[in-house]
């Protein structure tokens, strides 16, 4: 038995060498439920904890695929199955370069407590490839993903494992990895979330991230009698998550004053309207362009290979990747007057910044509670499909908000400290105690 948090860690470190991502994420939330466990040492006897950081499966794979020039490509394929005490594995696939197996079971393990908050039966699972999206023609891409589905194919099912989209896989890259496991399978099911609306897909699904996000942050920003109306809205990314963070704090009156993407950020202090928006929709689903072009176009400033942090902002959603903020961003952020971060990104804040947060009582939304809304309604996605119906547009908007203030209130439940509610903590105990509650009833398995 662990005495300590650090003496736990050096467990998971040694027996996980490297895995610097994985070894963060374990630790933030080892740290909040420790006094949880010291409390109920059912859990210790029967090394809950032990089991719960080791993944049921991991397959990784080699995906060899043809480029426009006739050459072979090989790249690598993995899906970590890590959770399925409440359900089956479910979450995303990440194309891109910086993909290892240390990031894919960081999100992995964060994705298990994300789906237990959402009150549906998911458990936690994540996969991707370290193939590059960026520069490649429509038809590599093709390829990729066929290649990368003729073997994933035989490990997932709509009852065993349901991937998604993640940073590199939006509706493109589902409709062919879905069209592959249809040819190969010879079913049509709900083997996949984010599907396009005639074959399946559930309506909301696309904006689900951002504005479960941005229901989230309102939720908090409630708590002290405040809502999103005049703030000024610092937001990192310009994909899926950033592009409907945007659309739903335009729509509730606040203004957002910038974007980014790897290459920079954009600072527009006049707001990013609903049709600069539009633009930068294009620009990146269609268009596939750099958020640089956006001040050839609207003006405004660009911060070359700068994140966006030294905005001045009332609220900040990070919304493009993991440790995008450190401490020095944090102070920055605090300093300028801050109130609130949300988070759309997994784990975009690193400690040290979370300590700059908790230390000035600032409202902070972890990844794993405010980024929530997609996978929820990916369950939505599952639910409809496996009643061959489909929701309204109001519905399935219903259900999200729903969905996100029932996960403020978990956090709420577990995290209040006085007048202050440490999200992170709520976060962390509330979706434990569903996961390790389910896997006691299951036995040692
Ligand atoms: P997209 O691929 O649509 O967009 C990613 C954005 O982040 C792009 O602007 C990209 O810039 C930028 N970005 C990616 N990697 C880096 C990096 N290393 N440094 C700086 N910028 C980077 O992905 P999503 O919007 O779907 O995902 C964004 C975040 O939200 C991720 O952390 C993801 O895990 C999380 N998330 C996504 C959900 C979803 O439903 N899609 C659900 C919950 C969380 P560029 O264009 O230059 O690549
Ligand atoms: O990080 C995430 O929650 C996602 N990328 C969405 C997962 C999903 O199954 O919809």
């Amino acid at each position: 038995m662990y005495k300590t948090v650090d003496a736990f860690m050096e467990t998971v470190i040694n027996k996980n060498p490297g895995q610097d991502e994985f070894h963060q994420a374990v630790h933030e939330v080892v740290e909040s439920i420790w006094d949880h466990l010291q409390d109920n040492p059912h859990y210790l006897h029967t090394k809950i904890l032990d089991r719960l950081i080791e993944p049921e499966r991991v397959i990784m794979f080699r995906v060899p695929w043809r480029d426009d020039q006739g050459m072979v490509q090989v790249n690598r394929g993995y899906r970590v199955e890590f959770n399925s005490a409440i359900g089956p594995y479910k979450g995303g696939l990440r194309f891109h370069p910086s993909v290892s197996l240390s990031i894919l079971k960081f999100l992995g393990f964060e994705q298990i407590f994300k789906n237990s908050l959402t009150t549906l039966p998911m458990g936690g699972g994540k996969g991707g490839s370290d193939f590059d999206p960026k520069g490649k023609s429509e038809n590599e891409v093709m390829s990729f993903c066929q290649s990368f589905m003729t073997e994933l194919n035989r490990h997932i099912g709509p009852v065993t494992d349901v991937p998604a989209g993640d940073i590199g896989v939006g509706g493109r890259e589902i409709g062919y990895m879905f069209g592959q496991y249809k040819r190969i399978r010879n079913e049509f099911t709900g083997v996949l979330t984010g599907k396009g609306l005639n074959w399946g897909g559930s309506l909301i699904r696309p904006e689900a991230t951002g504005y479960g996000c941005v229901y989230f942050a309102q939720k908090m920003l409630q708590t002290k009698g405040d809502s999103f109306k005049g703030k000024t809205v610092a937001i990192s990314g310009s994909g899926n998550v950033a592009q409907y963070a945007s659309e739903k704090v335009i729509e509730l009156g606040g203004k957002v004053v910038t974007l980014s993407d790897s290459s920079g950020s954009i600072y527009d202090p006049e707001g990013i309207d609903s049709n600069k928006l539009q633009w930068v929709m294009d620009l990146k689903n269609v268009r596939r362009g750099r958020m640089k072009e956006y001040t050839e176009k609207f003006g405004g400033e660009y911060w070359e290979g700068k994140r966006p942090w030294g905005a001045k902002c009332d609220v900040a959603l990070p919304s493009a990747t993991q440790n995008e903020i450190n401490k020095q961003d944090a102070e920055t952020l605090v300093k300028n007057g801050c109130i609130c971060v949300a988070e759309g990104a997994n784990m975009p804040s690193d400690p040290e910044a979370i300590e700059i947060y908790l230390e000035n009582k600032i409202l902070f939304g972890p990844g794993k509670a405010a980024n929530a809304g997609g996978v929820a309604v990916s369950g939505l996605e599952m639910s409809q499909n496996s009643i061959l119906m489909s929701w309204s547009r109001e519905e399935v908007d219903e259900k999200l908000k729903t969905i996100m203030s029932s996960i403020h209130d978990a956090c709420e439940k577990y995290g209040k400290e006085g007048d202050f509610i440490n999200y992170v903590k709520g976060a962390n105990i509330a979706g434990f105690i569903k996961i390790a509650d389910a896997m006691m009833d299951q036995g040692v398995v």
